[in-house]
């Protein structure tokens, strides 16, 4: 074989790259009305400078949805862009002095040239970076928009403070330990003022539109109806009663979802930080009181609410009127009450709660049972709480009732005699997005001592960044520290005044991205409302699971404030979602000291030992990571085998919402396919195939099905590719089924390597044709070089107008699923002596008189006519001498 016929992915991916780029290949078309668009989207990255697995999977699923929408004569929308402000580039300019803006700029340099080496359809022209002040201007300028629509304000909050990083953490940033998420701190409780927005205000949208969202995974819209957290019940107020048991001012108000359990209440409970603690506590509990709290105050949330977790607490030696029965009931402070939800305050009712019935056991307060299944007795409640429906007993006039209507009667009756309501609450709470850090956008208001909080003047965005910052890391933002920048004149009054100098959470930058795609260039507004609501919503969103809650429900609530702004025409962001799994790399461990062995150490796969002591190491998969040795850098495998290579291979090895593990000899097998098909079409090409002999194709096929005049060898062809075609759009309608796509690549490589010589030329350019269109969402460089080849072009030559990227996904013709032909078989007395060809279609005595006139009856008959013949019809003739 010549050398000129061997695939050199490296001869010609970067070629093919510059052509495309040339020519504007994966340019945004312009919108004509009627047009059908296609917005294929990734979530965008995070700068760090080095591209690794994850990403290449996530832009790679996101490729091949792009351009199987293109091939499929949508208008695509596919751009990139960078998540760009954030912690590690402040760190980097803490610890090494340099310019996070000039860190991160270099950073997204080279991630995009990496970016660039996968062969991704992305249109560079809409690139954007949060941190740029073209983009983040927008930013400040719809955070106006929040603060205008009374959505953003300001309030004392207890924060989470991470001592190492000096900033305050959102509550997900908070781990099960208590540990900053970044630093590993011990987080601490600090009360400081914070901005906040009103996602509160749009609970019950954000959870009644999850059903709309069909294309996301139910998990992810599960995941987002848990954090939402919307709770039905009521308020009811205990009141506070004096030694004598009278009723004083003080009233205590608990949330439940449970009214029709109040005639079970057996205490009321308080979280440790409830502001009346202080004020209601006996003199004799005092120390119990403020020992007990300060013990709570350093557990973390996840401590005190776990299921597994002791229930503790302390009476706080005042007492509670159940305003139902009037019963007098203690009153305690509890670690599993938060202060954070409903009242911090809850009514105990040990038989139907399991925490209640923990707790009561464990202080032997009384457990009363108030509910019972229907038609049992009062005990169901022994060994753990009866928390299903049911009927009431010992509830006075509320007895006999079943539980749902007595949830009803008895708010009811509350809301009547002033002693409750009903109430939804929901678990969501408002977001804090003031960070008092520098790499961020800074939040566009004054603080001026006579006006208040002034928004800066449109016309003044964006508040730049200043860049001649110290970064000491030390003491909170940098920006507090340039009295030269936050100093200003107030642009109401004109008064000295002080410019705010946090900045937003990152989430505020990543939850309005995907609008100014529609529209980067406009440096009148973030987006136009006619270029929004043509590409909007996107129509293929492709991600990361770790981004199921918060990034996609900030997204949607911007949508919703966005569009009640009047600035968009769409309730939800995102159409359909792919959350892609993880990429795993082998992973070598010593199980007695605990440390990972990178896999380059190992000097036998088959018995892994580790290096220094010999020990049996552990093998297993596991999330690629810098601390465990088992990354594999894109880089090395795109120099090695190409992209195309790299990208077969990932779309090959698993189903894309599933984990994939990584594994070179798949990798090499991926290669070796490619390696064949160029070997098929590149030997096609030099027995002077071209593209140009499919001209023919449509009327050949016509008239040869027609007359039957199709051979054997060019109906299986035909069949091969058809089912292809079928096949693989099948695949890719919907549900993205890459891996099995690619299986079926494979089988029509099959069919051809069987089939393509004996066929003539229009049948094989048929084949060959559709074989490179199918393959070019998958492994786009090979697919465009060997189109060409056949086409008879040089890559140095033009390619506008010939790019197999243009071209039109093909239609599957179902006559040539249909076999016209099928094998029968001939038995002579019972032995296989041989098969023919014949009709599909053909009966009993058309199959008996071919079977009487073959070659073979001929030859084992000798002449003479059978005594007996047994028709199987489908499957074979039996001639019996
Ligand atoms: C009495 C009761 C009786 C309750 C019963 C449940 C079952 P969700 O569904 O999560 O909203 N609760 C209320 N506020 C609380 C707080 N700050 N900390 C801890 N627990 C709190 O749960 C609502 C229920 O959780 C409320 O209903 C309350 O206990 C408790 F048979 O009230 B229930
Ligand atoms: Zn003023």
């Amino acid at each position: 074989m010549s050398e000129s016929s061997r695939y050199h992915p490296q001869a010609i991916e970067a070629s093919w790259q510059q052509q495309w780029q040339e020519q504007s290949l994966h340019a945004t078309p312009a919108l004509q009305p009627g047009d059908d668009a296609f917005y294929a989207l990734s979530m965008f990255p995070y700068p760090s400078g080095n591209l690794h697995m994850g990403h290449v999977r996530n832009y790679v699923i996101t490729d091949v949805v792009a351009r199987v929408a293109r091939l499929r004569g949508k208008r695509v929308l596919h751009p990139m862009g960078w998540d760009a402000f954030g912690l590690p580039a402040e760190n980097a300019a803490i610890e090494r002095g340099v310019d996070p803006g000039a860190w991160t700029d270099q950073n997204i340099a080279a991630m995009r040239q990496q970016l660039n080496q996968l062969g991704l359809s992305i249109d560079w022209d809409r690139e954007l970076a949060t941190c740029h002040s073209d983009y983040y201007r927008w930013t400040q300028w719809l955070f106006l928009q929040f603060l205008e629509a009374g959505l953003a304000y300001q309030k004392d909050a207890t924060v989470n403070w991470d001592p190492v990083d000096q900033t305050v953490l959102a509550n997900e940033q908070v781990d099960s330990e208590g540990r900053s998420w970044r630093s590993g701190a011990l987080v601490e409780k600090r009360k400081l003022r914070q901005w906040f927005l009103k996602i509160t205000a749009y609970a019950d949208q954000l959870l009644d539109d999850l059903p709309m969202l069909e294309g996301w995974p139910e998990r992810v819209r599960t995941m987002q109806a848990n954090w939402i957290g919307r709770s039905t019940g009521a308020e009811l107020s205990f009141p506070v009663v004096d030694a004598d048991g009278h009723d004083t001012a003080e009233r205590i108000t608990v949330f439940t979802t449970r009214p029709d359990t109040i005639y079970g209440a057996s205490y009321v409970v308080l979280a440790p930080e409830h502001p009346l603690v202080a004020r209601l506590t006996t003199e004799e509990q005092a120390i119990h009181v403020e020992a007990f709290c300060d013990l709570v105050s350093r557990q973390s949330e996840q401590e005190r609410t776990a299921d597994d977790k002791p229930k503790r607490g302390v009476p706080i030696g005042a007492r509670v009127r159940n305003p139902a029965n009037g019963e007098l009931i203690p009153l305690w402070i509890a670690d599993y009450v938060l202060a954070e939800y409903g009242t911090g305050a809850v009514m105990g009712v040990p038989a139907h709660d399991q925490r209640d019935f923990v707790f009561a056991r464990q202080y032997e307060l009384p457990v009363r049972q108030v509910i019972i299944p229907e038609g049992s007795d009062e005990h169901a409640y022994e060994g753990g709480a009866w928390t299903e429906a049911g009927v009431l007993i010992h509830s006075g006039r509320f007895d006999g009732l079943a539980s749902g209507e007595a949830k009803a009667a008895i708010t009811a009756a509350a809301e009547a005699e002033g002693w409750g309501r009903a109430k939804v609450q929901f678990r969501l709470r408002d977001w804090l997005i003031s960070r008092q850090r520098y790499w961020g956008c800074p939040i566009p208001v004054i603080h001026c001592d006579s006006c208040g909080v002034v928004p800066v003047p449109v016309e003044q965005l964006p508040v730049e960044l200043p860049r001649d910052v110290a970064f000491s890391g030390k003491g909170g933002s940098p920006l507090a520290q340039l009295e030269s920048w936050w100093q200003v004149a107030c642009p109401c009054c004109g008064a000295p005044a002080r410019r705010e100098t946090d900045t937003m959470d990152t989430f505020m930058c990543s939850s309005w991205y995907f609008l100014r795609y529609s529209d980067s260039h406009n440096t009148a507004l973030p987006f136009s409302r006619e270029a929004v609501d043509s590409w909007l919503p996107v129509d293929q969103y492709v991600g990361g699971i770790e981004h199921a809650i918060l990034h996609l429900l900030y997204s949607r609530f911007f949508t919703k404030v966005l569009r009640d702004r009047g600035l968009l025409g769409f309730d939800e962001p995102f159409q359909r979602l792919l959350t892609q799994g993880m990429v795993q790399g082998i992973t070598y461990k010593n199980p007695h000291s605990g440390k990972y062995i990178a896999p380059a150490d190992v000097t036998d796969p088959t018995d892994p030992r580790d290096p220094v002591t010999g020990e049996v190491l552990e093998v297993f998969y596991e999330k690629m990571s810098k601390s465990k040795y088992n990354g594999v850098d894109p880089a090395v495998v795109i120099d090695k085998y190409g992209a195309d290579t790299a990208r077969m291979f990932i779309l090959f090895k698993a189903p894309p919402e599933k984990d994939l593990e990584w594994d070179d000899a798949d990798v090499e097998g991926q290669f070796r396919f490619l390696q064949r098909i160029w070997r098929q079409v590149d030997g096609a090409a030099e027995r002077g195939l071209s593209l140009a002999d499919g001209a023919g194709t449509a009327a050949i096929v016509a008239g040869a099905l027609a007359d039957g005049e199709l051979s054997g060898d060019e109906q299986e062809l035909r069949r091969a590719v058809h089912t292809a075609i079928t096949e693989i759009s099948d695949d890719l309608d919907g549900d993205y089924q890459f891996n099995t796509a690619v299986s079926e690549l494979m089988k029509l490589s099959n069919a051809m390597a069987a089939h393509l010589e004996a066929s003539r030329p229009a049948l094989a350019c048929e084949a060959l044709r559709t074989l490179l269109i199918l393959l070019a969402p998958f492994a786009p460089h090979l697919a465009e070089e060997l189109w060409q080849k056949l086409g008879g072009r040089s890559q140095a030559e033009a390619l506008a107008g010939s790019s197999v990227h243009i071209q039109s996904w093909p239609s599957a013709d179902p006559a040539a699923l249909v076999r016209s032909t099928v094998p029968l078989v001939i038995q002579i007395k019972g032995k296989v002596r041989g098969s023919l060809e014949v009709p599909a279609d053909a009966d009993k005595a058309t199959l008996e008189q071919l079977a009487l006139a073959s070659d073979i009856a001929t030859k084992w008959l000798e002449g003479k006519a059978p005594s007996r013949v047994i028709v199987v019809p489908g499957k074979l003739v039996n001639l019996v001498p």
